[in-house]
């Protein structure tokens, strides 16, 4: 590659950095071994040679992702601002390889060294910078976004400490510190010449600038230097690679240098831990989030340095902020980055001097909001006293928001102080607190559920004010996963068997696998399928030999599989209910004809949350049972995989037969794993909530096994007084079931551990797994009976497969540009040979 210098000579990038030849794939990763790790072979560990072929990853990247940026730079375009406070990305490594198109080359280059190419994958520690669906989505988005060539940058925080890794101690969840960069990460150029302050504290005070006009300026008692971090994100087959910026909180030179001055060693120190703590841990609570001082200033860290940069940018660009909105798109992936609403205002106002009028319409047009869930108890709020010490010119900007905003509200409903409440951002009915989702609303000019009967719910009860008030503001952009990683890394059997039938370019036009419902129908291609199927459970059981020292078998048992957090709504102990009963079973009748399965649970339990932990311990203990009675003579087995995450996920998807989707109607948001499941052939058994309903609806209801109440049945029983004890009552074998937890028939020696749990479902059941549990017995009936016609479950499989491909991110993606973010392809050159000057 050529390129120019500064003055006008131009140099040869070596061809080692971008070639996609074995041979010079193999010299420069011994270069980078030599170079960068410092290593020959024969002192190299499995983490050096790991490194040597990341970096010579990296520079093949490189020269896209810089192509990329000069295209941004040069032209008019408009970008897209992801603002996240996760991005659960997963493993570089495997993906790069895959969106380059070279893992063959490479496979073949690193055996030619003596190497293994996955040996050297695993290595990858994984940034787990998320909690679950929500940073998994972010991350998919920005696959999308780059293979379909959409300028885009992925705002987040660049946590020191990412999720926990879970161990299961005597069944029970241990959390362990991820130290995700123990050993550096080649994949991250930190651009400290970008860096910005945000000020945090303090207090505010007005003025008169040199036109006389009224301002007011905010007074920080605190500064936090804001270092970014930058990683490209390479689509599929294209020279698009956008930028991931994660954020990480310094404490800036300048305020050491203060404290210096007056000889306040220790204190300057005491600052720096203090101004670091704020990026070095992930909360781990997925959906309720705590009030923690800390998140909030994590919140508005990353959201201040990000708006900052967007400012920057465009003024880089652009000698006024007037067509601001035209130019940046900024999506709010949930409440979490919604105090950028204030930000921008006070940026807007009180650093660029905008009028409040023009700020706010600037404001407006640029921000979007996607809501994820409908527990109300998720639904972010910050108390005031906390929210105003930490940040008291947000707080007036946001009372003035309210204010006006509050002021359209009395006019349009003249006679009815009680919408007044209902719509304020600040919800003083008890101790005051700041609505986060309000400010979302209020300051977005589109909002977004993330499935059909989500945002159905969501016009329908947690934003019905809103929807009234604005209803052309909302709209459904139903979630979807990129097939990238979650079918051709994952699962490159499956992708070369459907590619042997229909080529390849179903990886970016996902709807293409329609052309594969012919061949449900040919014995051939089922037999390949069964075939392939077999093989992807094989490499699972022996993983789960590996890990958890039980064997499984990948040939006959039926791989029944629940991954995701534990949470009561997502109702991981209604499966359990099942188990036991099928074990009650073989013990009444040892000699009964059942079809052998095997039940895999994963998931992590936020730390705090005792009735998920507990859960974890019962699913545990249930195995410790039936995978060593003679009775069950291995027909059931029950694991639970430790650490589930993108990495072990990956293995997961690929070996199901079963995907379990059984959350309590109107709870579950949409769901990702549901569509991970079923694009890798798996059958569903799954209630009518979030993307299932969408799912099945593709898929076909005679492919979907359905079961449990609908929405409106839910909300039915609850608001006739749900007895769970009539269920318990009525049900013998569900009483048998119920009463053996809560007896110790599973926790020998201890009778009471499962008390809480059994004691929770009979007196309260919030998410009515009694109501639901013989819907749900009689379904899993219908899967086993279904599974003993296993040519016909590979028909239905396929089809599942075929029928899948509204689900990818792609689909998702070009809905957002075109009805929220109105961005579009700016397709970007790589150029070969540049031009000489004159
Ligand atoms: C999260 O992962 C989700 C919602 C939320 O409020 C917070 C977090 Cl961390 C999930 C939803 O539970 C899930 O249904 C949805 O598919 C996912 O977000 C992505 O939209």
């Amino acid at each position: 590659m050529i390129q120019n210098l500064p003055n006008g000579n131009q140099i040869h990038i070596e061809d080692d950095r971008t070639g996609f030849d074995i041979e010079t794939l193999k010299r420069a990763f011994s270069d980078n071994l030599f170079y960068i790790q410092g290593k020959f072979p024969e002192i190299a560990t499995k983490n050096d040679f790991y490194m040597a072929l990341a970096y010579t990853v990296r520079d093949r990247l490189l020269r896209r992702w810089l192509n990329s940026q000069q295209t941004y730079l040069k032209q008019d375009v408009k970008i897209v601002c992801y603002l996240s406070a996760e991005f659960l990305v997963g493993p570089h490594l495997g993906k790069n390889l895959i969106n380059l198109g070279i893992a063959d080359q490479v496979r073949q280059a690193v055996g030619e060294c003596g190497l293994n190419l996955d040996d050297l994958i695993e290595q990858e520690e994984e940034p787990g910078l998320g909690n679950g669906g929500l940073g998994r989505l972010a991350a998919c988005y920005m696959e999308s976004l780059a293979t379909q060539d959409i300028p885009a940058i992925g705002y987040g925080i660049r946590y020191e400490f990412g999720i926990f890794d879970q161990e299961i101690c005597d069944g029970w969840q241990v959390e362990i510190t991820d130290k995700w960069l123990r050993y550096g990460n080649p994949w991250e150029i930190p651009r400290t010449e970008a860096s910005v302050e945000v000020g945090l504290g303090g207090y505010t005070e007005s003025y008169y600038d040199e036109q006389n006009r009224y301002r007011v300026r905010w007074l920080p008692d605190r500064t936090i230097k804001g270092v970014p971090y930058d990683t490209p994100i390479l689509g599929y087959k294209t020279n698009t690679a956008n930028t991931l910026r994660l954020w990480k909180a310094e404490a800036p030179e300048s305020f050491n240098f203060q404290a210096f001055n007056v000889g306040d060693y220790y204190g300057a120190v005491n600052q720096k831990t203090y101004s670091e703590n704020i990026t070095k841990v992930l909360y781990p609570n997925d959906e309720p989030i705590q009030g923690k001082q800390l998140r909030l200033e994590q919140q508005f860290f990353f959201v201040s340095c990000s708006l900052q940069d967007m400012i920057r940018i465009h003024l880089s660009k652009e000698n006024s902020l007037d067509n601001f909105a035209d130019k940046f798109a900024a999506q709010l992936n949930d409440t979490h980055p919604s105090v950028g609403v204030a930000e921008l205002m006070r940026l807007l106002m009180d650093v660029h001097d905008l009028e409040w009028e023009q700020a706010w319409e600037i404001t407006q047009k640029t921000f979007a909001y996607t809501n994820h869930t409908l527990l109300p108890e998720a639904l972010e709020k910050w108390s005031l006293s906390l929210f105003g010490s930490l940040l008291p010119r947000h707080l007036e900007i946001i009372y003035e928001i309210n204010h006006r905003f509050l002021n359209g509200i009395r006019t349009l409903y003249p006679d009815n102080p009680g919408k007044l409440s209902y719509f304020s951002l600040i919800d003083d009915s008890g101790e005051k607190y700041v609505r986060m989702a309000h400010l979302a609303c209020v300051g977005s000019h589109a909002i977004n559920g993330v499935a059909e009967l989500h945002t159905e719910l969501l016009k329908k009860d947690v934003l019905r004010g809103f929807y009234e008030l604005w209803p052309q503001k909302f709209s459904n952009k139903t979630n979807g996963v990129t097939p990238r990683r979650w079918m051709v890394l994952s699962n490159p059997e499956l992708t070369q068997l459907i590619t042997s039938k229909i080529g390849d370019t179903w990886i970016k036009n996902l709807d293409e696998l329609r052309s594969l419902e012919p061949f449900a129908d040919d014995p051939a291609f089922r037999e390949a399928w069964r075939q392939m199927k077999k093989q992807v459970k094989g490499r699972l059981a022996h993983r789960i030999q590996q890990r958890c020292g039980i064997t499984v078998d990948p040939n006959y048992s039926l791989f029944d599989v629940q991954v995701k957090r534990i949470h009561e709504y997502k109702r991981q102990h209604l499966n359990v209910l099942h188990i036991i009963t099928l074990y009650n079973r073989i013990k009444k009748n040892p000699n009964i004809d059942i079809v052998p399965r095997t039940f895999i649970f994963g998931g992590k339990a936020a730390p705090s949350y005792f009735m998920a932990k507990l859960i974890i311990k019962l699913i545990n203990s249930v195995a410790e049972v039936v995978n060593n009675d003679p009775d069950v003579r291995g027909r059931l087995k029950v694991v639970f995989i430790p650490d589930y995450n993108v990495t072990n996920s990956q293995l997961v998807y690929p070996a199901s037969d079963l995907s379990e989707q059984i959350s309590t109607a109107g709870k579950e948001a949409s769901g990702t794993g549901n569509m991970k499941f079923s694009l890798n052939g798996a059958l569903t058994i799954g209630t009518l909530d979030g993307a299932n309903v969408e799912i099945r609806q593709q898929v076909g209801e005679e492919n979907f096994f359905l079961f449990g109440l609908k929405t409106d049945e839910v909300y039915q029983m609850k608001s006739q007084g749900y007895n769970p004890w009539e269920f318990y009552s009525s049900n013998g074998v569900l009483r048998e079931v119920l009463d053996q937890i809560s007896s110790g028939y599973f926790s020998p020696g201890d009778s009471n551990l499962f008390k809480p749990l059994v004691d929770s479902l009979l007196y309260h059941d919030e998410y009515l797994l009694l109501a639901d549990y013989q819907s749900y017995i009689d379904c899993q009936d219908r899967v086993s009976e279904a599974y003993r016609d296993w040519d016909n479950w590979t028909r239905i499989s396929i089809l599942n497969t075929a029928r899948m491909g509204k689900f990818s991110s792609d689909r998702a993606i070009r809905e957002y540009c075109q009805d929220i973010w109105n961005a579009s392809s700016v397709p970007v050159e790589l150029e070969e040979y540049v031009q000489a000057k004159a």
